[in-house]
């Protein structure tokens, strides 16, 4: 019997929990599920991301959630993403066609410190841990991080800011090392950052109104993505580039990759759209995970169709 068939989808869970669970997703799936070290959080966790692979270095998928700590549905969502990679390959011939030809990358505990903080202290911490010089405020925004527009109006200057962007590009480890390992990889093809709320599914230009090179088809995917994960319970997403459909937004992840040459490049803004903000609770977890899978299908089985 596999251990993680008897580990709670539909509560929320610490990082310890979760860091115990990603041992026993690659102890119940090891021939397909490996766990990577990537490296290590401001206070010195580790920072893990699952490689879902078949054999070798394919091109590669990158996704992640919970870069804000605070928005814990999407940590839920790629434990429970995680599970399903796992025990569908071989199983679903789309996702099984997928994994043949491409490696599934998962991070889940983007930002430990700040998920730490937000069990242990604050459950509205949305930024990193770390210490900044000169100001008693505590924190970077790692989604306004990235060598991408850095520091630009769509972000904060002030450390006290949920949007402060930090002393430097890729100054927070937890940015650091997602960057050093998605360049040394050097053939990731899709980029999928998990965020809430909003039910939006936004894809670059965050720090610029021109359009990007490949925006009709992101727009086109984008649309085809909606569509597919409104099928299940009919929850509606806006989409759109970041700038037009919820703000201008500079150092983004996803502006980030789309700028070093990953096309398919979008963030999910994943339940609600006001009702309950972070604190969606608990029943919605399968809900949200099974229909935000449509989406993830349907943008990997257009990545895969597409090689470039
Ligand atoms: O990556 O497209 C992007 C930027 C948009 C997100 C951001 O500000 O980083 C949107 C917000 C988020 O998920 O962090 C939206 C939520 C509701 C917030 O905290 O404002
Ligand atoms: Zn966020």
């Amino acid at each position: 019997e596999r251990s993680t068939n008897s580990f709670s989808y539909t509560t929320y869970h610490t990082i310890e929990e979760i860091y115990r669970w990603i041992d026993s997703l690659v102890m119940d799936y090891p021939k397909l599920v490996s766990k990577i070290d990537i490296g290590q959080s401001y206070e010195g966790r580790p920072i893990y991301a699952l490689k879902f692979s078949t054999g070798g270095n394919k091109p590669a998928i990158w996704i992640d959630t919970g870069i804000h700590s605070r928005e814990w549905i999407t940590q839920a969502t790629g434990i429970w993403t995680a599970k399903k990679i796992a025990s569908s390959y071989g199983v679903d011939s789309s996702l099984t066609d997928i994994l043949d030809n491409m490696d599934i990358f998962l991070e889940i505990v983007t930002n430990p410190d700040g998920y730490a903080y937000t069990h242990s202290t604050n459950r509205m911490w949305r930024k990193t841990r770390s210490i900044n010089v000169g100001s008693s405020c505590v924190g970077v925004d790692p989604n306004r991080n990235w060598n991408a527009g850095f520091g630009g109006p769509g972000s904060s200057s002030n450390p006290c800011g949920e949007t402060y962007h930090g002393a430097y590009p890729h100054s927070e480890p937890e940015v650091n090392s997602i960057v050093d390992f998605i360049l040394a990889h050097g053939n990731v093809k899709a980029m999928l950052t998990i965020h809430s709320y909003s039910q939006m599914l936004l894809f670059p230009y965050g720090y610029t109104n021109e359009l990007a090179p490949d925006h009709e088809e992101l727009m086109e995917l984008a649309k085809q993505t909606a569509t597919a994960l409104a099928s299940l319970h009919g929850t509606k997403y806006t989409y759109g580039t970041t700038i037009a459909t919820i703000y201008q937004a500079d150092g983004t992840t996803t502006d980030w990759a789309y700028n070093n040459g990953i096309k398919y490049s979008y963030t999910f803004e994943l339940r609600d759209t006001g009702k309950y903000v972070f604190i969606l609770p608990a029943e919605q977890i399968i809900p949200t995970a099974e229909e935000t899978w449509l989406a993830l299908m349907t943008i990997m089985e257009h990545v895969k169709d597409h090689p470039y």
